[in-house]
């Protein structure tokens, strides 16, 4: 009796100490040899130009499957707000992470400073249509609470990877966090979801403008740090809008913001980064190879 008791006792201890190692998993942040990558900047609540953006990268078929294969697609945040059809964009890549998944694939949907506010009750941006896909308000709130259905899957992501030699987020790392890990920035992020933290700082991974439009001699300084921590060569972000997938510094920094949501009227446009090259791929257009070291200026002709 006495024995059975202690097997009891010591299946008991295994159990839970299994269950204290579940609850302390944090999903996988770093993947290499990935052959090819697609990324998508913010998409604002745009269902339409997303999938028109997606099936420019031959992610999606007709029916809107994951067709990509092993590809590894990024959404570097901002899904939410603004347009009216997040929803959907969310139901989207909720069917696809698992197909890809399924194709020896993946999809990563970033957390953006517009998942951030969503989350904590920030609602200025949200769209009427918006909270009405949701039932209303109290529909919104039920979705995105911790055990909502979108709320529990926002806060299962990352804001912070690194796939191959590049590092993707959505603002920018400034000086305060260009040093830490990727376990601090991501941790430091979902521990803070709904509440404010790291996600919400205006200096954090989510929000930071200043790699985008900064001091050119600060921003070289940051980025050397940045490339050093993490073991990479370039760094892609959303967040900030160009008018086209934007290289610079000799294309260690790729902004991949172009707008996509009609709200901003720019085009249907993504980042595709195939066995090492970069190129701009637009719905209706053959893909083109990016200029990543900046054409050297013709010296004007004295005169
Ligand atoms: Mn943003």
């Amino acid at each position: 009796m006495r024995k059975r008791h202690a097997i009891l006792r010591s299946g008991l201890l295994l159990l839970a100490a299994w269950g204290a190692c579940v609850q302390a998993a944090q999903p996988q942040h770093t993947w290499s040899g990935v052959e090819r990558i697609v990324a998508v900047g913010d998409v604002h609540g745009d269902f339409d130009q997303f999938v028109k953006t997606l099936r420019a990268a031959g992610g999606v078929d007709k029916k809107l499957n994951w067709s990509a294969g092993k590809t590894h697609l990024v959404q570097v945040g901002d899904v939410l707000d603004r347009g009216p059809d997040s929803r959907k964009v969310m139901d989207l890549l909720m069917k696809l992470e698992v197909q890809a998944a399924e194709a020896g694939g993946a999809v990563h949907a970033l957390i953006g400073n517009h998942e951030e506010m969503v989350l904590r009750g920030d609602w200025r941006y949200v769209n009427a249509a918006e909270k009405k896909s949701f039932g209303g308000e109290e529909g919104l709130r039920k979705a995105m609470a911790a055990e909502g259905r979108y709320g529990r899957w926002i806060r299962g992501h990352n804001a912070v990877i690194k796939i191959n030699d590049v590092l993707f987020l959505h603002g920018g790392l400034s000086p305060k966090y260009a040093g830490k890990s990727l376990d601090e920035l991501n941790r430091g992020i979902r521990d803070g979801l709904g509440k404010g933290g790291m996600g919400r700082d205006s200096a954090g991974p989510l929000w930071y403008r200043g790699l985008a439009c900064g001091d050119p001699g600060e921003i070289q300084q940051t980025m050397e740090t940045i490339l050093k921590t993490h073991g990479v060569a370039h760094v892609v972000i959303g967040h900030t809008v160009a008018n086209e997938i934007t290289p610079s510094l000799n294309g260690r920094l790729i902004l991949i913001d172009v707008g996509i949501s009609r709200v901003y009227d720019g085009p249907a446009c993504c980042l595709a980064i195939e066995k090492g090259t970069f190129f701009a791929v637009t719905a209706g257009q053959p893909k083109v190879e990016l200029e990543m070291v900046a054409p050297v200026r013709e010296k004007s002709p004295d005169r």
